[in-house]
């Protein structure tokens, strides 16, 4: 608190001026990542304390337990063990008796022989056609991470198939997904870890509807239909056969399953080889967690400035802003995995939290934000640290001009260093006024800066920079948990909604009186809504 209450009086410009050397001292290599975290309100007793915080929270004996597979989601009695989704093939983890290691690759071969058969064009659909639509079923973290990657490793994608995604049970995500589409050359995936969430299994079944209406026979589900699920019982009834049931394990979390069985339509897109260097990614992510001091440790120092910024600077947002296009939807499944992981009411034990957990995470690609939202990052009221993600060449560069490679791309990252120097910096009145600026305007043009943000550099995105991304994420948002006591890998919150969307589901189907346990306003939107809905367009 004396620290904070000093640091509340520090300027990044002044931080920057004490120390020349502030630019290249407060980085961090990692797995093929660079962090630059220098434009943070820190200093060295800041990075300190951090460090003592962590080891005063039992950050390294959490991150032991997460990764040995212990109980540490406490709440569901599971263990958390998504590093084992990328371990190597000749290690061993024993959990209960079994090799969860095995069992991860021998599912890892058998996801690869299938895509390799859609990919290759063998297998076929019921009428003897080859696939050319994937249409991946499911939702949450059965959605998020598989389109989030899909998108990033678009590049590196077999152009020849087209993959959509089907998550809201809005019926106009199936039907828009659906349209135009040969069924005898479309290959449902449907993702569910426990095959009972509702929307998911709706969709699965319109989208068996679709199916049968154009191939008019029941056994074509066995060439359009597989399952990725640990409820085998399930995906039986629902009549996709054992062997195109692709597993997945009570300790894989649906906001941490990406680079499980939920990733087939990853594997399809982009093939094994490139799954694989994405599973390297994140292991090397993973091995630098947990060997390296957390004064030099990326994800740990990530969550610990995270929570210096939300408790101790009062930053109630985190911007997520990759200047690189193919990341359009890496903000919103940072959303998941931050918002579901760690916005907790309640600590471990059940007690009460005394601050303020995980941050409200948005963001767009850059520059696109920059015409919309960063007025406020620069001048608004409110403090938002930002996460600034680019990379040193583009995917598609735009040709040499002026003797430079890829000048376009380089216009896209002069707007990322533009930004982070502008947020930290500002203009003073002073500046504004030596440009002959009129007085009454001066105030308008004050940008105060001192607007913390962290700078993320990769060579290129590759699936093993995703890969290492991703992990980082994972374990900052680990970190953030293990400081604030609570379980981040259980959901609860999101449960209350699903019950009762589910009674006043039944509720609109039936009779109407049934609406009387609802108060006065939901009895009346649902009569209003039932009104409507007779009113025949
Ligand atoms: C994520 C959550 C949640 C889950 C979805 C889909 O951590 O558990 O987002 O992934 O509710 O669940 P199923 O995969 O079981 O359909």
């Amino acid at each position: 608190m004396t620290h904070h209450a000093h640091m509340g009086g520090r300027h990044l410009r002044e931080l920057f001026a004490d120390d020349p050397e502030r630019g290249t001292r407060w980085t961090l290599s990692a797995a093929g990542l660079y962090l630059d975290y220098s434009k943070n309100r820190i200093d060295d007793e800041t990075i300190a304390l951090l460090v003592e915080l962590a080891r005063h929270s039992g950050l390294s004996e959490r991150m032991a337990a997460m990764f040995d597979g212990e109980l540490v989601n406490a709440t569901e009695g599971r263990a958390a063990l998504h590093t084992a989704l990328r371990a190597p093939a000749n290690e061993s983890l024993w959990v209960d008796g079994v090799d969860v290691v095995a069992q991860v690759h021998a599912v890892l071969t058998r996801m690869a022989a299938f895509s390799e058969q859609i990919r290759s064009g063998t297998w076929l659909g019921h009428t003897g056609l080859p696939i050319r639509n994937v249409i991946n079923i499911g939702i949450g973290g059965s959605d998020l991470g598989p389109v989030m990657a899909f998108e990033a490793l678009k590049h590196y994608s077999q152009r020849g198939i087209d993959l959509r995604f089907v998550s809201n049970v809005d019926g106009t995500a199936l039907a828009e997904a659906t349209r135009g589409l040969d069924a005898a050359q479309t290959l449902f995936i449907v993702c569910s870890k426990s095959f009972g969430t509702l929307e998911t299994l709706t969709n699965a079944r319109a989208a068996r509807a679709w199916c049968l209406a154009q191939l008019g026979d029941e056994a074509a589900v066995a060439r359009h239909f597989v399952a990725v699920s640990s409820n085998a019982r399930a995906t039986v009834e629902f009549g996709i056969a054992p062997e195109q049931m692709f597993p997945l394990w009570d300790w894989v979390g649906g906001r941490y399953s990406m680079a499980s069985s939920i990733g087939l339509s990853t594997m399809i897109a982009i093939g094994p080889n490139h799954f694989n260097d994405m599973l390297g990614g994140m292991r090397a992510m993973d091995d630098h967690f947990r060997q390296a001091p957390v004064d030099r440790n990326m994800p740990a120092l990530m969550g610990l400035l995270a929570v210096w910024n939300n408790d101790f600077l009062g930053a109630a947002t985190q911007a997520v802003l990759p200047y690189e296009q193919y990341l359009s939807r890496f903000p919103a499944y940072l959303q998941q995995l931050t918002m579901e992981s760690n916005g907790k009411h309640v600590m471990r034990d059940g007690r009460p939290m005394g601050c303020e957990t995980a941050p409200v995470v948005w963001g767009e690609p850059g520059t696109n934000g920059q015409h919309s939202f960063y007025q406020l990052l620069h001048q608004g009221t409110r403090l938002v640290p930002c996460d600034f993600i680019g990379f040193g060449q583009s995917l598609n560069p735009m040709g040499a001009a002026g003797g430079r490679e890829d000048p376009q791309h380089d216009l896209l990252m002069a707007n990322l260093f533009a930004q982070a120097e502008a947020l930290a910096f500002g203009k003073t009145a002073e500046a504004i006024r030596a440009e002959g600026v009129p007085e009454a305007l001066v105030p308008h043009r004050v940008c105060e800066g001192n607007r913390p943000s962290n700078t993320l550099l990769a060579q290129r995105l590759t699936p093993h920079t995703l890969g290492a991304l991703v992990a980082l994420y994972e374990h900052s948002v680990f970190t953030q948990g293990v400081i604030w006591g609570i379980d981040s890998f259980d959901q609860w919150g999101v449960e209350l909604g699903k019950v009762l969307a589910e009674q006043t589901a039944t509720e609109l189907a039936g009779a109407d009186d049934a609406t009387s346990r609802h108060d006065s306003s939901t009895r009346a939107l649902i009569e209003r809504y039932r009104q409507l809905r007779a009113v025949r367009a």
